[in-house]
């Protein structure tokens, strides 16, 4: 199984459970980081995505990436997989992706437009816009959420082929 899989359902799966349990490891006050997360109730949701596989990536994106899994994506939920998506392409983590690196997810007129500041590179904060401008054009109802449908349009699809 190629490794890029099992690293997209570990930072979703990070994303939604490792917050409370980090919490207990340093004692309050020792970073802002951890006092942001300070509200977090002591237990974990037991409804934290483990059992989720790479099939199901290729299978269902709708199922693999709608993390509160009321059957839509958001925005939220778009970027949390996109992030998760740019860090696998950015193994060097010097927080932007050459033409090479990127070339799994944008190519050719896609690269450039992402690459908001024409340097040649396209940073994480480049390709999380990109990703919102690609969410917007995919959900022209407005309502905040991808339902299926629209994930099958065109812009849905070119939006599910920027996450995995
Ligand atoms: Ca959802
Ligand atoms: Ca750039
Ligand atoms: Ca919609």
């Amino acid at each position: 199984m190629p490794p890029s899989r099992s690293l997209i359902a570990a930072a979703i799966a990070l994303g939604v459970a490792a917050a409370p349990a980090a919490l207990p490891a340093q004692a309050a006050g020792s970073g802002p980081v951890l006092l942001a997360q300070g509200a977090a109730p002591p237990v974990a949701s037991s409804d934290a995505p483990l059992t989720r596989r790479p099939e199901e990536l290729q299978a269902d994106p709708m199922r693999a990436f709608d993390i509160d899994k009321d059957g839509t994506l958001d925005l939220a939920e778009v970027k949390s997989a996109a992030a998760a998506r740019f860090d696998e392409l950015n193994p060097d983590q010097d927080d932007s992706l050459d033409e090479r690196e990127a070339a799994p997810v944008l190519q050719g007129e896609a690269f450039r437009q992402a690459d908001g500041n024409g340097d040649g590179k396209v940073s994480k904060a480049e390709y999380l816009a990109y990703v919102e401008r690609t969410f917007l054009l995919a959900n022209p109802d407005k309502d905040g959420t991808l339902d299926r449908a629209e994930l099958n349009g065109e812009a849905g699809r070119a939006l599910m082929r920027l996450l995995r």
